[in-house]
């Protein structure tokens, strides 16, 4: 039986990750930080009680910011594949972060790398890179486009990927980068702003809500679905070569765009109801992401199944459930937690 680790398996591309193994048979091993309320919701639905004979999915506690830890889950789990997806992962909350990002995004990358090396196992790794290290380079983007990081983020993720080569490199280690253009789903956290989207729409839709501010509504990303892109992941240890690829849809749109889609298929016009705070703005922004994903479809066979319209059609239909319930609770005099969050 295959054996995986996975860091970042609490967040929305390690659940599905999750689901994606567990599916294929493996057995799945899931790094978890302590905290003091739960962190697992993305991941419930997969968990058994530890009891439970044939349970095929097991978390540990550590933390990415500690080396020691990381080595003595590595050596005593031996996994054939690590996925290594834990990160401080938002953009403008790196900018206000920026030495705890560089540490945890970036160094944490490098503490993997060493607690592989160090102990000796036999295994694949992938690391999650991100089109956020383009930054400033004109689109399209692949492979060969020079990085012109713009964030704290977007550094300590060209150092991850720089480190990830070095090691593949100096120690021959079975190591690739999946650089990721932006990718979305009902599990998304919500302070991305897709997902503050539908979330706002909805609560706006069933009034409870009646705006929501937002930043910069110019600029484009492409947009692919979560559960898509885990697969890519997948596929990059399958093959007999480690290398680095580009995943991403090949479309580009702007957040004005999806708001208006976003708003219209609920009936809306988001002009009434979206305002612009400047907080949202970012110190220096990435204009434009459009991903070239040829060498993924030629190499690995992948490419993207579902739609923009498909996937902003199930985020919306998830959030409209989440807004009916929460007006069940307020109709009955709870209170719903409907506040701007600062980031
Ligand atoms: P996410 O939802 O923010 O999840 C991040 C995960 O990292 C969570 O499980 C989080 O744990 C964990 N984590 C954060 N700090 C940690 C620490 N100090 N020690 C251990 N674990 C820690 O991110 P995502 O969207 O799933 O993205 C997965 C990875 O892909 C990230 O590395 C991200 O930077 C990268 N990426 C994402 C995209 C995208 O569009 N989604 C695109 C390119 C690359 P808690 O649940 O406890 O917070
Ligand atoms: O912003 C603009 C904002 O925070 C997208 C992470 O997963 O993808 C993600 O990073 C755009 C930016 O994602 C709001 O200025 C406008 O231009 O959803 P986002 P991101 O910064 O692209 C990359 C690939 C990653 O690797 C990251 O981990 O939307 N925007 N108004 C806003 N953004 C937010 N968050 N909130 C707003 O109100």
């Amino acid at each position: 039986m295959k054996k995986a680790f996975i860091t970042g398996i609490t967040g929305q591309d390690g659940s599905y990750l999750t689901e994606f193994l567990l599916n294929k048979g493996y057995e799945v091993h899931g790094l978890i930080r302590r905290s003091s309320s739960f962190n697992t919701d993305r991941i419930n639905h997969l968990y058994r009680d530890f009891h439970t004979p044939d349970t095929k999915l097991f978390l540990h506690y550590g933390d990415l910011s500690v080396s020691g830890q990381l080595m003595d889950l590595l050596h005593s789990i031996q996994p054939s594949e690590i996925y290594h997806l834990g990160a401080q992962s938002h953009v403008r909350v790196s900018f206000d972060i920026p030495e705890y990002t560089g540490d945890v995004t970036g160094l944490g990358t490098l503490r993997i790398l060493e607690a592989i090396r160090k102990t000796g196992i036999k295994t694949r790794f992938y690391q999650a890179s991100s089109s956020e290290m383009f930054g400033a380079a004109p689109p399209p983007q692949n492979e060969k486009t020079i990085f012109q990081p713009r964030s704290p983020y977007a550094a300590a993720k060209v150092y991850a990927y720089h480190i990830v080569q070095n090691y593949r490199d100096a120690y021959g280690l079975f190591a690739a980068n999946g650089i990721l253009f932006n990718h979305e789903s009902p599990r998304r956290g919500e302070t991305f702003v897709t997902r503050k989207i539908t979330r706002a729409a909805t609560q706006i839709k069933l009034g409870l809500k009646d705006k929501v501010y937002l930043g910069n509504l110019e600029a484009k990303r492409d947009w692919g679905f979560a559960g898509d892109f885990v697969e890519a992941m997948w596929l990059m240890l399958q093959q007999d070569k480690a290398d680095d690829f580009v995943i991403a849809t090949g479309e580009t749109h702007s957040v004005r765009e999806f708001t208006q889609k976003v708003f219209s298929k609920l009936d809306l016009d988001y002009k009434k109801y979206v305002f612009i705070d400047p907080r949202y703005f970012r110190p220096t922004e990435v204009d434009v992401l459009l991903g070239d994903a040829s060498k993924a479809k030629n190499t690995l066979n992948w490419s993207p199944k579902l739609t923009l319209d498909g996937l902003i059609d199930m985020m919306i239909e998830n959030d409209l459930e989440l807004a009916r319930r929460e007006k069940t609770l307020v109709d009955a005099g709870f209170s719903c937690n409907n506040n701007e969050h600062p980031v």
